[in-house]
């Protein structure tokens, strides 16, 4: 389904076994200003960030940053694979390949008011993939970011949450072209992950 190119690279990071952890969500919400976010934050910067292409869904572009949670501040995460999806509708086949063997999901939501009906779109696929997948909690973790934040359009996080987390998960909200909320949401991820496993 991936190119094998990208293919290989994806197998030989799985080798080192790295937990895998998906930025997931609708197109433009802000899933790859999330990882170039957190590889400016490495000392080699954006030029960690892998630009990928699936080879099904017209190859739609996806990013993989492979790092270590200790690079980024965070401790005792080990290795981790941050994979972003490409967000275009059509491409549901390629999110769903994407999430396999993920250990978490940021769903990053387009706090928009115009963008809430493809929020909720998504996050009902992502439902279905993970369950597909075999992939539901405690299997994976999820943590929802409500993204663009700083739009004059953006909704209030508390309409936010009576349309998207109405269960009350974790959730963060960010800016993620500034950098704001990014690691903040990945460690809320990743503590979530380690306590699940003591
Ligand atoms: N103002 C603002 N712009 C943002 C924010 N997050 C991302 N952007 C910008 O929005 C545009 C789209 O962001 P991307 O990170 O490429 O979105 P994406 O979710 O990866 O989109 P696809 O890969 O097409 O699904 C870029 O120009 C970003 O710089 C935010 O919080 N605020
Ligand atoms: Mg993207």
């Amino acid at each position: 389904m991936i190119e094998p190119r990208s293919q290989n690279i994806i197998s030989n990071i799985a080798m080192a076994q790295p937990r895998r952890v998906v930025f997931y969500g609708p197109g433009l919400s802000g899933k790859t200003a999330n990882l170039l976010a957190l590889a400016r934050m490495l000392p080699e910067g954006e030029e960690r960030v892998r630009h990928l292409k699936a080879d099904i869904d017209g190859g739609v572009p996806f990013e993989l940053l492979s790092c270590d949670a200790e690079e980024l501040g965070l401790t005792a995460a080990g290795p981790l694979h941050l994979l972003t999806v490409p967000g275009l509708y059509l491409a549901s086949r390629s999110r769903r390949t994407l999430l396999k063997g993920a250990a978490g999901v940021v769903f990053v939501a387009d706090s928009r008011r115009e963008r809430i009906d493809a929020d909720v779109l998504l996050l009902d696929e992502l439902g279905s993939h993970l369950v597909g997948l075999g992939l539901v909690p405690p299997k994976i973790g999820l943590v929802l970011q409500y993204n663009r934040t700083d739009d004059r359009d953006a909704l209030a996080a508390s309409r936010l949450d009576s349309e998207l987390n109405r269960h009350s998960g974790l959730r963060t909200t960010a800016v993620a072209n500034r950098g704001e909320g990014v690691l903040d949401t990945l460690r809320l991820l990743l503590d979530a992950l380690s306590s699940r496993r003591d």
